[in-house]
């Protein structure tokens, strides 16, 4: 660990990542949803799994649940569940694109009962977030239309700012709330919050606790996401990451599979702004999908990603980097970045591990764990995440 410097190491050592429910249980395209052996069948099984993985990596402590895809009886007795396996409940994810109401919409929709409707819910999870001790309530909405003329884009952003406040105004004083982004899709002509632009005239005019939400998956190809990282934290507004891989549109594969240099950069924005540290208020979740590999070695992989992605930002030389930058000196400037880079962290990553009594390999520790294979044999009858229900 000898290249970081205690600081670098010790922020390293604080890094948390929020892992989402939904990640453990079967997902799929629109053509087929895959079963995979083992997959939780309940909220409890897949708190047990995110458990597993922060056993394992000592860096996933907290979960995102999606409200109804999580719903229980009693979300106390789910908190106490989560508690007990060493993991507490992150953001309440609302959800609401999946009910015959919301063809035209939710927050946005043209039908005032509708709008109603949709607020409700948020209303629900935030009763949700005061029993599961959530500080976070995450937003993102499938509102938009399909064709010019189908609705006035106009009316749509009044219809849903009234619908904002009045959800920001039900929140209790601990309780944030954070607005995702997505250019399009399940729309295909306008979306409603298209942009991180848009997302935050909205959070602006809600207050200070509204932030914005970046799911690295929700831009158009070859957009500078690590640019808008930095503008939101300039301006105190970047609540949470969404984090994923995408080659096409949104893909929600492994974060840090398609494009690691995109993530270092990323996370080098993050540590240029003294954003790391759990008090900077940037929560760094997950959001993807396994259809095809398996579920918790499929997260593990993640959190290994964002870990090395951000060990390696540690390891950028500040100093030489602003002397670079000052004389405008530009390949030094780059060589200096690319050095941190290219940069093998997963050593001094063992190391950490070791010293916190963790194993050196989480994944190898995982596939010799039996894990896997007690899950199989348990459960019978998994559910998928939601989508191909
Ligand atoms: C949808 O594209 C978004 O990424 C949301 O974060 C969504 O709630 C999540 O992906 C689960 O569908
Ligand atoms: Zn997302
Ligand atoms: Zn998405």
């Amino acid at each position: 660990m000898s290249d970081l410097s205690a600081e670098a190491l010790s922020l390293l050592q604080t890094q948390t990542i929020e892992l989402p429910s939904w990640a453990f249980g079967n997902s799929g395209t629109r053509f087929r949803v895959f079963t995979t052996a083992g997959v939780p069948r309940d909220p409890y099984e897949k708190i047990d799994d995110v458990a597993q993985v922060h056993r394992l990596t000592g860096v996933t402590p907290r979960v995102s649940l999606h409200i109804p895809w999580d719903r229980v009886e009693d979300y106390e007795a789910l908190r106490a569940h989560a508690e007990n396996q060493g993991v507490t409940i992150g953001t309440i994810n609302s959800n609401v694109f999946q009910d015959e109401d919301y063809k035209l919409g939710s927050l946005a929709n043209p039908d005032e009962r509708i709008r109603r409707k949709a607020v409700a819910h948020h209303l629900e999870c935030i009763d949700v977030m005061r029993a599961t001790g959530s500080p976070t309530l995450k937003i993102w909405l499938a509102d938009g239309t399909n064709y010019p003329g189908q609705d006035s884009i106009r009316a749509r952003q009044d219809r849903l700012a009234e619908a904002l406040s009045e959800i920001y105004a039900a929140l209790d004083e601990d309780q944030q709330l954070v607005l995702e982004y997505k250019l399009f899709e399940p729309s295909f002509y306008h979306t409603d919050v298209p942009d991180w632009g848009t997302s935050l005239v909205h959070c602006l005019a809600l207050g200070e606790r509204a932030k914005v939400v970046l799911d690295t998956g929700h831009h158009a190809p070859g957009t500078n996401i690590e640019f808008i990282v930095a503008q939101l934290l300039r301006l105190g507004r970047l609540g949470a990451f969404d984090f994923n891989s995408r080659f096409y549109a949104d893909d929600d594969l492994i974060v840090g599979a398609a494009d690691p240099f995109q993530l270092f950069r990323i996370m080098h924005e993050i540590v240029s702004a003294g954003a790391l540290a759990p008090d900077s208020g940037v929560g760094f979740m997950l959001d993807q999908c396994h259809n095809l590999e398996e579920k918790i070695p499929g997260e593990i992989r993640s959190a290994l990603n964002v870990q090395e992605a951000t060990a390696k930002a540690l390891l950028v030389d500040r100093e030489a980097l602003a002397a670079a930058q000052a004389s405008g000196d530009v390949l030094s400037a780059n060589a200096v970045l690319m050095d941190a880079y290219s940069t093998d962290v997963r050593p001094l990553l063992a190391e950490l591990r070791d010293s916190q009594g963790l194993a050196p390999d989480p994944m190898e520790a995982f596939l010799g764990s039996g894990y896997l294979e007690k899950i199989r044999a348990e459960r019978v009858g998994g559910t998928a995440a939601g989508w191909g229900a």
